[in-house]
């Protein structure tokens, strides 16, 4: 164990610090969480925890950033109940690719999607704060609401044809993740680390309106229980109608 709590540094709403919240809690390791405001780990996080994204982790005055090299850290940290199936099983490498696919391909879908609803609806960020403890209060950061969905658009580069290009290969991602279920490589009673990285995906797309409808009732949807009830709303008829079109039938 830790000779001192690990430090989570993160950022509200996002996906991937909700999948190692989602380990820490699984594996009963206590924590502290340091929530930084949108865009600002870019130079916080090198000072702090050695990268420009979250999550980040200090854990005994070890450096770390990003979902997977966390995962890994708690393994090893906390091996009960793992996150990985054992080093001789074949599921092993399966579940690694699963997770690969879910933090380099899958976490940056609703990333474009939602910042591109963002740009529309920028007061529809402030559903997402939840019970973060931001350093600012809420009601300062209304009028850096549309610059702030500005410079997240442009870091993810969520143009409107990348948003749209999202949506309309949405119905395969779900398919991809739904064929993984049916063959029980993700959706056990426990959560592997996988489950995590899509599962925390899957929560996030949730909340966008005009997005549920294409999720809910596929086994993909239940993935986000593993996770509690994600705090923000994008509401229907922010995004484009033509844009939802390329998805209609699936
Ligand atoms: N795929 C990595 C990257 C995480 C990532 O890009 N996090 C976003 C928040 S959800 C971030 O920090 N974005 C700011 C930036 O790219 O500068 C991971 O899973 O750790």
């Amino acid at each position: 164990m830790a000779r001192t709590r690990p430090r989570l540094y993160a950022l509200p709403a996002s996906h991937p610090c909700a999948a190692v919240e989602a380990a820490l809690a699984l594996k009963s390791i206590d924590y502290d969480r340091v929530d930084l405001l949108p865009m600002s780990q870019v130079l916080i996080g090198p000072l702090r925890y050695g990268g420009a994204t979250v999550p980040g982790m200090r854990l005994d005055g070890e450096r770390l950033v990003g979902s997977r090299a966390i995962m890994r850290r708690l393994e090893a940290l906390a091996p009960e109940p793992p996150l990985l199936p054992p080093s001789d099983s074949p599921a092993r490498a399966q579940v690694l690719e699963a997770e690969r696919w879910g933090d380099e391909s899958f976490q940056s879908v609703p990333r474009r999607i939602i910042d591109a609803a963002f740009l529309r609806r920028p007061e529809a960020m402030l559903s997402y704060v939840g019970d973060a403890k931001l350093p600012l209060p809420v009601g300062m950061m209304r009028p850096a609401l549309p610059v702030t969905a500005r410079l997240m658009a442009f870091k993810n580069k969520a143009t409107d044809e990348a948003a749209r290009a999202d949506l309309a290969a949405l119905p395969g991602h779900l398919d991809r993740i739904d064929a993984w279920i049916a063959e029980g490589l993700l959706g056990g009673e426990l959560p592997n680390a996988a489950d995590l990285q899509i599962g925390s995906t899957i929560r996030l797309l949730l909340t966008i309106g005009d997005v549920r409808p294409l999720i809910a009732g596929r086994p993909a949807a239940e993935l986000a229980r593993y996770f509690p009830p994600q705090p923000g709303e994008v509401p229907a008829g922010v995004l484009p109608a033509e844009w939802l079109a390329s998805t209609a039938g699936s």
